[in-house]
C-alpha cells in the first residue's frame, strides 16, 4: 500500500506553514469582501452582519446577567462559575467560594479585536487588570484552564501591544502578560511528576491537592505547548516551554508500535489507561498542536512527530471520509462513531495541504449537519442512528472552524453556503432571549440552560472570519484550539535553513491569486485537473453528486465524481461511496 498523499518535509517542511501564511495571511487570496469569486458583496456583507449580530447578542447578554462570572444561562438570563465544573464530570471538589473568573470576557477578547471593537477591547483589558486575580482556592482541569484563560490571556496581550498602542489615547502596559504568568506558574505543580506528564487537576491557590486523580487524557497533556511555550517566549522565563515540552515528548514515547497514542493515561506510571483511541474526545487537540507547534516555533522535532502520527492516523483511524477508533496496539477497529469534536480534522488537514482529503470529510460532517440541524456529539455511524445518551450539541465550534480553512484555502463560494446553514441553524435552533442555548438532544431540539464560552471565542470568530477575514491580511497567526489568534513570528521559530524557506514566504501576502471557483459550484467538468501549488491556480470543477443520499451505495456506478481531484469515487465494502485510490 502507497502512503497517504501527504506534504513532505524538508525542504518541503515548510510547505504546511507556507499554506497556512497563504491561506491565513490574506491578501488577494483572502479577500473577497469584493465578492470576486461569484458569492455575491451584498451577501458577504449580510453574513457577515448577522454573524456580528450573534456575537453582540450572546457577549451582551452575558455581560448584563452573567459578567463577572464564568459563563451565561441564557434561558434563566443567570450564571455559571464552571471554571471550576469544567471536565469534572462528578462535580467533586466544588469550591464554595469561588465567584468566576470572567472566564466568558477573556474569551471574548480577540473575537472583539477580529471584530474590529478597540474599544469594547480596551474597556475589557482594563477592567480583568484591575479585577482578576488566580490566587483563589479552586481546583481546576489544566487542559481547560490553559486553553480558555491562559491562551485567552496570552492573545489579548499580544493583540493590545498591536492594537491598543496603536491608538492615540491608548496605555497597556502589559497588564495581561503579568496575570498570564501569574496563572502560568500556578500550573507548574502539576508537572512535577516522575514522568513529566502533569496532573490533570490543580487547585490554582494551593497547587496539587492529597490523593488527586493521576488519570488524564492525551489531549490534556498533549495540548498546552502553544500556550506555555508563548508565554515562555513572552516572558523570557523557559520553565513553561520546558514542562509542556517535556510532557509532550514523553506522551510520544508511550506510542504504540504503530504510531499510535492511547486516550487516557496515568501520569505516575506514564502508562496507558484506554487503549481504544481515535481523534475525537480525549486525543483531538494533541494532534491539532503538534502541527501548530510545529508552524509557531518552527522545530523539526514536532513535524516529525505530527507526520508520523497524522500518517498512522490515516492508516488505522480512517475508513473513507469517516474516522472510527481502534486499538493501538493492533490497529483493529474498536468504535465506528462520528463525533462533532472530530470535525476539526479536516481543518488541520487544510493546514497540512491534504485539501482533497479535508474536502472529503468535511462533506460527510456536513451531510450528518444537515440530517439533524446541527452536528450531534456522537453518531453511530455503523448504525447510522444518533448515540443513546451522547445526543447533544452544545454549540460547538469545529465544523465551522473546517469550513473556515476549506474556504481559506479553495475560495470555493460553496463553503460560503454551508457557513449560511450554520448560521441558519444557531439562529433558529440556539437563539433565545438571552442569548444563545446549547442543545440538550438533537432529536427534539430540547435545550440546555448554557452558553459555552468558546461560542464567543471560536464558533463566532470563524464564521466572521468566513465572511470577513481582514484581520489575517495584518499580520499570519496560527489559532489555538480554543479559536485565539498567536502571531507567526520569525522570532520565535528555530533556525531555519534558507534552502527551506519557500521563496514566496514574504510575497504570499501581497500575491495577486487568480479567483478559484471549484467543482461544488460549477459542476462542469475540466480541461485540467487539480493544478495546484502555491501562487497557481485550480481548474478542478467536475462535481457529480452520487446517487443516494448519504453517499450509501450498492456498486461503484452509483458513485459521481469527486470534486476536487475529479476522479470516479468508487463504492467501498462498508456501502460508502469514496475517493479511495486518490488517498491511499
Ligand atoms: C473547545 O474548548 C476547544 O475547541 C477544545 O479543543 C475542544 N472542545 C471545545 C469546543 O468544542
Amino acid at each position: 500500500m502507497r502512503s497517504p498523499r501527504l506534504l513532505r518535509p524538508a525542504p518541503a517542511r515548510l510547505v504546511a506553514a507556507a499554506l497556512l501564511l497563504a491561506a491565513l495571511a490574506g491578501g488577494a487570496a483572502a479577500a473577497d469582501i469584493s465578492g470576486r469569486d461569484g458569492y455575491g458583496r451584498a451577501r458577504r456583507l449580510h453574513m457577515r452582519d448577522k454573524v456580528v449580530e450573534m456575537f453582540y447578542h450572546a457577549y451582551d447578554n452575558y455581560m448584563a446577567y452573567a459578567f463577572p462570572h464564568d459563563e451565561l444561562k441564557p434561558l434563566t438570563k443567570s450564571f455559571t462559575d464552571s471554571l471550576s465544573e469544567l471536565g469534572n464530570l462528578n462535580l467533586e471538589h466544588l469550591p464554595h467560594d469561588y465567584n468566576g473568573s470572567a472566564l466568558t470576557l477573556v474569551e471574548s477578547l480577540s473575537s472583539l479585536v477580529v471584530l474590529g471593537n478597540l474599544t469594547e477591547f480596551e474597556r475589557g483589558v482594563t477592567w480583568l487588570s484591575e479585577n482578576l486575580t488566580f490566587d483563589v482556592d479552586a481546583r481546576v482541569n489544566l487542559f481547560e484552564c490553559n486553553i480558555r484563560l491562559l491562551g485567552g490571556l496570552i492573545s489579548a496581550h499580544i493583540l493590545a501591544k498591536d492594537y491598543i498602542s496603536q491608538r492615540k489615547d491608548g496605555v497597556y502596559q502589559d497588564q495581561l502578560l503579568h496575570l498570564a504568568e501569574n496563572l502560568g506558574s500556578r500550573f507548574l505543580p502539576a508537572f512535577e511528576t516522575p514522568t513529566g506528564l502533569p496532573y490533570a487537576w490543580i487547585n490554582l491557590k494551593y497547587g496539587v491537592i492529597e490523593n488527586e486523580t493521576t488519570e488524564t487524557s492525551t489531549s490534556g497533556c498533549g495540548s498546552l505547548i502553544l500556550e506555555m511555550g508563548a508565554l515562555s517566549r513572552l516572558t523570557g522565563d523557559s520553565r513553561y516551554e520546558a514542562a509542556a515540552h517535556r510532557a509532550l515528548r514523553k506522551l510520544w514515547s508511550m506510542r504504540s508500535s504503530l504510531n499510535l497514542v492511547g486516550s487516557t493515561l496515568d501520569v505516575l506510571s506514564g502508562k496507558w489507561i484506554e487503549y481504544s483511541s481515535g481523534i475525537g474526545a480525549g486525543v483531538d487537540s494533541f494532534y491539532e498542536y503538534l502541527i501548530k507547534a510545529y508552524i509557531l516555533f518552527g522545530s523539526d522535532e514536532y513535524w516529525d512527530m505530527f507526520h508520523s502520527a497524522y500518517l498512522a492516523v490515516q492508516k488505522y483511524f480512517r475508513h473513507g471520509p469517516w474516522y472510527h477508533e481502534a486499538d493501538i496496539r493492533t490497529g483493529e477497529a474498536t468504535h465506528w462513531q462520528l463525533t462533532s469534536l472530530q470535525a476539526f480534522w479536516p481543518g488541520v488537514q487544510t493546514l497540512l495541504g491534504d485539501v482533497a482529503a479535508a474536502n472529503l470529510s468535511h462533506r460527510e460532517f456536513y451531510n450528518v449537519w444537515q440530517r439533524f440541524g446541527v452536528l450531534p456529539e456522537r453518531y453511530l455511524l455503523d448504525y447510522g442512528i444518533l448515540h443513546p445518551t451522547e445526543k447533544y450539541y452544545p454549540l460547538r465550534p469545529e465544523f465551522a472552524e473546517s469550513t473556515f480553512y476549506l474556504y481559506q484555502a479553495t475560495k470555493d463560494p460553496w463553503y460560503l453556503e454551508v457557513g449560511e446553514a450554520i448560521i441558519g441553524s444557531l439562529n433558529y435552533y440556539t437563539k433565545v432571549e438571552g442569548g444563545f442555548a446549547s442543545i440538550r438532544d438533537v432529536s427534539t431540539m430540547k435545550q440546555e440552560d448554557h452558553q459555552h464560552s468558546f461560542f464567543l471565542s471560536e464558533t463566532c470568530k470563524y464564521l466572521f472570519l468566513l465572511y470577513d477575514d481582514s484581520f489575517l491580511r495584518k499580520q499570519n497567526y496560527i489559532f489555538t484550539t480554543e479559536g485565539h489568534p498567536l502571531p507567526i513570528r520569525s522570532t520565535w521559530h528555530e533556525k531555519i535553513p534558507a534552502s527551506d524557506v519557500p521563496s514566496n514566504w514574504t510575497s504570499v501576502k501581497d500575491a495577486e491569486q487568480p479567483i478559484r471557483v471549484s467543482a461544488l459550484s460549477s459542476q462542469v467538468c475540466p480541461e485540467t485537473i487539480f493544478r495546484q501549488s502555491f501562487g497557481s491556480t485550480w481548474e478542478s470543477a467536475c462535481h457529480v453528486p452520487d446517487v443516494f443520499p448519504n453517499h450509501k451505495c450498492r456498486a461503484d456506478d452509483d458513485c459521481g465524481i469527486e470534486s476536487v481531484s475529479c476522479k470516479r469515487r468508487t463504492c467501498s465494502t462498508a456501502g460508502y461511496c469514496g475517493l479511495w485510490l486518490a488517498v491511499l
